[in-house]
């Protein structure tokens, strides 16, 4: 079918797409790439990483900073970080001179989750019985530092590979739970709330149920979960996974909804793997109901992945120009990226090297 000139076609005209979430805007300019990602894999090293290395300070036994030595653990191993850039004894205090300048002190817990004592082991390559564990530790550690009676914010956070700034490979993920809502998801709360008390239902469910309808953007779906490069992503081969029944945490999860979350993150995981047959970059993390004890009906539990990606597998996008000036933008669509992650395998290249 012909189309008039005057309609918008996402995939050839520049245009802006709005994040329900944030609120904000940003600029998508598919013509800059006629093909659906004009990268290819520049030479990068074949890894092969060692399941135990005798140098790293995160694998069972091994000497971390200062007098710290790590258990000889066999499962999973949480510890407070060492440099933590929370602290529990922060005072409260107010700094200010006039209206224009403000501090607040910022109490709150840091810390570090290995996810398994292998050294070698990244979420992709876990196996589903590690995966659960990992889900279930990061539950109780949600539960039991939202608890705390100062802390109103929980962030569970993954920075996989050097790219983006993870100081060590052992796969493993951060913590930092503080007295404050921090800014991300405040945004979204409030976008949240606004909706729920404006249309009487919730973002997410009805975000999730409109994308499964579309079919255009959805990577992957289990009874429990779907993985979407949402309408809005900014970041090459960004995606959401949101979950498809209506829940604020990781604590209103039942018990079959934690494997079903387990089995989404490795999948959504070994596709990003296999896209570039590279150990993945990223930095990805869990939105959360804040921990104020107040009830929270319109959150709604999701994980963003955010790779930092800009032409090929290995060169690094950072935010320049007109996006620290103005919003964010892009050249790949969401819709291409989909496509893109919807036709890899799920099946770890590592584990079949033979058949390709
Ligand atoms: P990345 O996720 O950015 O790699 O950070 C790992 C954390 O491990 C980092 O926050 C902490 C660092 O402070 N760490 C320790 O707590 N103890 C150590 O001995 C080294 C690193
Ligand atoms: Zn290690």
């Amino acid at each position: 079918m012909q189309r008039k000139k005057s309609e918008l076609d996402l995939s050839l005209h520049p245009h802006r797409r709005f994040n329900p979430l944030t609120g904000e805007w940003i600029l998508v300019s598919p013509h800059r790439t006629q093909r659906p990602w004009q990268g290819k894999v520049e030479d990068v090293p074949a890894e092969t990483k060692p399941e135990y290395d005798p140098a790293c300070y995160l694998c069972p036994g091994n000497a971390r900073a200062g007098d710290a030595r790590n258990p000889p653990y066999t499962s999973t191993f949480v510890f407070d970080n060492d440099f933590g850039s929370l602290l529990p004894s922060t005072p409260r205090g107010r700094y200010t001179r006039g209206s224009l300048i403000l501090a607040e002190g910022e109490a709150g817990v840091s810390r570090v989750v290995c996810f398994s004592p292998r050294h070698d082991r990244t979420l992709a390559e876990m196996d589903r019985e590690e995966t659960r564990n990992v889900v279930d530790v990061l539950a109780e550690e949600y539960r039991s530092l939202g608890s705390l009676p100062y802390i109103r914010h929980v962030q569970i956070f993954e920075n996989k590979g050097a790219m983006m700034g993870c100081s060590n490979p052992h796969p493993h993920c951060q913590i930092w739970a503080e007295r404050t809502v921090p800014v991300e998801p405040a945004k979204e709360a409030r976008r949240m709330l606004a909706y729920r008390r404006a249309r009487g239902r919730c973002l997410l469910c009805d975000y999730v149920s409109l994308e499964l309808k579309l079919a255009e953007r959805i990577v992957c779906v289990n009874e429990g979960f779907a993985v979407i490069v949402p309408f809005w992503a900014v970041w090459p081969f960004e995606t959401i996974v949101v979950s498809r029944r209506h829940y604020g945490s990781l604590t209103g999860m039942r018990e079959e909804e934690r494997d079903e979350f387990a089995d989404i993150i490795r999948r959504i995981a070994v596709r990003y793997d296999n896209l570039f047959r590279i150990s993945f970059p990223y930095s990805s993390g869990i939105h959360q109901s804040p921990t104020d004890g107040k009830k929270h009906p319109e959150s709604h539990f999701h994980m963003h992945f955010f790779p930092p990606l800009l032409r090929s597998a290995t060169v690094r996008k950072f935010m320049v120009g007109y996006e620290m000036l103005a919003n964010p933008q892009r050249d790949i669509t969401a819709e291409s990226a989909a496509a893109r992650l919807r036709d890899i395998s799920e099946v770890h290249y590592r584990r079949c090297p033979a058949s390709e």
